[in-house]
């Protein structure tokens, strides 16, 4: 009688084990147009996507911070299918430095960083393309 009752508890410990475990978060995506957007359980935006000739590949794709700014953007400015331009922002939102690529291998080659007015203060060339 012992043993049955403690496996009826032991039974019902594992049920309000299993029970009290929340739903996965419930993320939302909203499509309208050439935009896509993807919201978090939080109702916050998190990423943004446009793809401008509707052919499947985005031309740009920015994710954003918790805090409702955008973090960082690839870009695909000629829309051959490649990233060409990456841009960094910070917690403000504010663009801090931008990336380019000009020889279509996918990856920036050269960093422009931008003050506050957007103009270039500091280039510098990626990893593997210094001289
Ligand atoms: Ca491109």
């Amino acid at each position: 009688m012992r043993l049955k009752s403690f496996l009826i508890m032991l039974l019902g410990v594992f049920l309000a084990g299993c029970g009290a475990s929340p739903p996965p978060p419930a993320f939302r995506l909203i499509e309208k147009g050439p935009y896509q957007a993807l919201y978090g359980s939080d109702g916050r935006l998190q990423r943004l996507v446009y793809d401008a000739d509707g052919d499947g590949r985005a031309e740009v794709v920015t994710l954003f911070s918790p805090n409702g700014k955008p973090r960082q953007s690839e870009i695909d400015t000629d829309g051959d299918g490649v990233v060409d331009r990456w841009e960094y922002f910070d917690l403000a939102g504010r663009l801090q430095k931008v990336g380019f690529s000009r020889d279509k291998s996918g990856r920036p080659g050269e960093w422009d960083w931008v003050d506050a007015s957007g103009a270039v203060v500091r280039r510098e060339l990626a990893e593997g393309d210094r001289p």
